[in-house]
């Protein structure tokens, strides 16, 4: 996959993940194949192998790949709900949409709010769903006194019965965390989490 996308080879990308979509359930191609890329896509940049292009092309496949296999998982509307989204200012997505992925797998009505979020625009969407869950992911980048500082002014302004789930490399590393934010470490943590709060095993 890094070959193809250093070959800026958006044809043979998309067709490596896909196949190996097809070829893994889910929670192994989100954990196996698609987090390592985007780590060795971040490693390559950093060393300078990838160039920005490179980096834009692998992860316009890789987010496409995402939002099809979410589109194949919604189901009919209806609870549980969450609202899927990132802080303002934090432009990486991948996260959010790889948490949505799981979510949706164990039949929640998942809304892509989408990156670079502003507090208001998330808090009118809740009152807007009454959705019980908000799911935020923190990059690497974005983690931080100021993200924390965030996730804590939203914690006191979320309408009663709505609660937050933060998740992401830069959540709370040796951070504390924000009193009452459910934190999860990784989609595995979120996967034993929806599957204990369903009792159902993730679609494929
Ligand atoms: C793609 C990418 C971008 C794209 C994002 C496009 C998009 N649509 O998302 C763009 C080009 C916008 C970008 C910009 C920047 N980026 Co960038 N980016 C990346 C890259 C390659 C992949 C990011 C990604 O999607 N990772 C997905 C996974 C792999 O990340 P994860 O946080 O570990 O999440 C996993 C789990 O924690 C969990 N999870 C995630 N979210 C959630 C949520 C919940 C609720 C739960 C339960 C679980 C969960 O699931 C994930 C998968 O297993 C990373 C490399 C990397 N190691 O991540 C760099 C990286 C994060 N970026 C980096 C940097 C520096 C930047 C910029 C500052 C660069 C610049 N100078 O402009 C900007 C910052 C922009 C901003 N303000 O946000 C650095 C951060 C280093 C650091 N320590 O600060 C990294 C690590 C690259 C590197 N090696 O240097 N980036």
């Amino acid at each position: 996959m890094l070959e193809a996308a250093a070959g800026l080879d958006s044809v043979e990308l998309r067709g490596l993940v896909l196949r190996s979509r097809e070829a893994l359930g889910a929670l192994p191609w989100l954990v196996e194949v698609i987090t390592p890329f985007l780590r060795q896509v971040g490693e390559s940049w950093t060393d300078g192998s990838l160039c920005v292009r490179h980096e834009h092309l692998a992860t316009g496949v890789v987010q496409a790949s995402l939002h099809a296999a979410l589109l194949k998982l919604t189901g009919p509307p209806g609870p549980p709900e969450v609202l899927c989204a990132t802080l303002p200012g934090e432009q990486h997505g991948l996260g959010m949409l790889m948490a949505g992925l799981v979510m949706a797998g164990h039949g929640f009505q998942v809304r892509i709010l989408g990156p670079d979020l502003p507090t208001e625009e998330l808090l009118e969407a809740i009152t807007t769903t009454q959705a019980p869950i908000v799911a935020l992911s923190v990059s690497l980048a974005g983690g931080g006194v100021e993200a924390d500082r965030q996730i804590r002014e939203l914690e006191r302004q979320l309408p009663a019965g709505a609660a937050l789930m933060v998740g992401g490399a830069g959540a709370r590393s040796v951070r504390r965390g924000v009193r009452g934010v459910i934190y999860l470490e990784s989609l595995m943590e979120l996967e034993a989490w929806a599957r204990e709060r369903t009792g159902k095993a993730i679609r494929e």
